[in-house]
């Protein structure tokens, strides 16, 4: 039989442990797949809650207590815990569950159930069907729950999980030993643990499922969550997305893009202070645009594509293809031009309020060459300069 863990980390929960597990035994009663245990991570609670679940562990033999010396914080409880439930007790599964009555026990075996059908991580959700959070929270702290796990589905373009900052997890063993490595940073003692855990798992390609369940407020004691947790956490995954868009390559092809315009018309003024003369500015514009070049080609080898770096015998021919491919999106652009004004002519299309400037068929087919000529430069540079490699 599997053997599955529920971690219960506590800091001052004496007034709320002992229900806790009486609780959980409930439901462990019920559960006959599942060798069901509870490890509680105490952080030496000056209230005495550990000397409380010793008492407890007399009469309820599946529970384990972990004590840390000193407050470890909420991430800090949670890593401690899973090592000594994964390494020590020989779990296949934890859960990830407050002391403080929150999270509703009743909804474990739904969590097994989906763990059965394959998932590997599994959130107890307040935010589908049958989940809720509860009603006497004040507007501000609904607004931020609601408002922020949505803002967070626009952040991450994923809308797939609704509640991102559920404490109630299930954790397959496979997704511990895949993520745990990353989590032993400063940044993850708190409550930014569990966004960059769920992050991590959903970038490693876990499979997730979500279960509902209904929150209730804690009755006894204090909440321990501050208000830097909000701004932790976004300010976490922003800094992640980021990270992750910058690495996208379109986006790094188009920034380069962008700079190469730049770098064109500062050398321009440069190339000019060389050939000044009307008759030599043909030979300015034409160098310009080769400065660009050789920039967009020195920043694609080192940045854009530089899992697929060009060995320095390559550089010649490839530099010559890439002005090749240059030259082509420039005859596209021309073509298009040409094309639109012979064939439709340049008609104003719409005018711009305030400045006065009339859109016309010119300035559409001027921007959609631009767009078709970057194209065609990504293009070419994925299938005849950086080539995939193959494996
Ligand atoms: N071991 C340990 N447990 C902690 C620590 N901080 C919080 N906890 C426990 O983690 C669980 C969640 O903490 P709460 O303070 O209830 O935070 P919350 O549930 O996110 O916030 P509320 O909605 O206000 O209840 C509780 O069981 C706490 O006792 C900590 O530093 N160490
Ligand atoms: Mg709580």
């Amino acid at each position: 039989m599997q053997k599955a863990i529920v971690i219960v980390p506590t800091y001052n929960e004496k007034g709320n442990i002992a229900k806790t597990i009486e609780s959980l035994d409930v439901i462990f009663k019920k559960i006959k797949n599942w060798d069901m245990n509870v490890l509680v991570v105490d952080d030496s609670s000056p209230d005495g809650t550990a000397d409380l679940v010793r008492d407890l562990q007399k009469k309820f033999k599946f529970a384990e207590l972990l004590i840390n010396k000193k407050k470890s914080g909420l991430g800090g409880a949670y890593l401690s815990g899973m090592n000594h439930a994964f390494n020590k007790l020989n779990a296949d599964l934890v859960f990830e569950f407050d002391a403080d009555l929150s999270h509703d026990p009743k909804k474990i075996p739904d969590f097994l159930t989906k763990v059965d059908q394959g998932y590997d991580f599994v959130l107890g959700s307040r935010y589908i069907e049958g989940g809720s959070i509860p009603e006497n929270w004040g507007f501000h702290r609904k607004f931020l729950s609601v408002v922020g796990n949505r803002f967070i589905n626009f952040l991450m373009l994923d809308f797939s999980i609704r509640d991102w900052t559920t404490g109630f997890r299930a954790i397959k063993k496979e997704v511990y030993l895949a993520v745990e490595k990353e989590m032993h940073s400063e940044l993850f003692s708190g409550y930014t643990f569990q966004i960059g855990f769920l992050h991590k798992t959903l970038r490693k390609g876990f499979k997730i499922a979500e279960v509902p369940f209904e929150f209730k407020d804690r009755v006894i004691g204090n909440s321990k969550i501050g208000p830097e947790y909000i701004k932790n956490t976004l300010l976490y995954l922003m800094k992640v997305r980021i990270k992750e868009i910058l690495e996208m390559r379109v986006v790094k092809f188009a920034i380069v893009g962008a700079f190469g315009a730049a770098i064109q018309l500062i050398a321009l003024q440069l190339w000019r202070m060389i050939f000044s003369s009307e008759q030599t500015f043909v030979f300015a514009n034409f160098f310009s645009i080769e400065t660009a070049v050789i920039s967009n080609f020195i920043w694609s080898n080192l940045w854009t594509f530089k899992d697929r770096k060009l060995k320095t015998s390559q550089i010649p021919l490839s530099f010559l293809t890439f002005n090749l491919s240059s030259a082509g999106s420039i005859l596209i652009q021309t073509v298009i031009a040409y094309g639109t004004a012979n064939l439709i002519g340049l008609n104003p299309v719409f005018s711009v309020p305030f400045i006065n400037y009339v859109v016309d068929t010119g300035t559409i087919s001027s921007v959609a060459g631009i767009f078709i000529g970057m194209f065609w430069n990504f293009f070419a540079y994925n299938t005849f300069i950086w080539k995939k490699k193959k494996n």
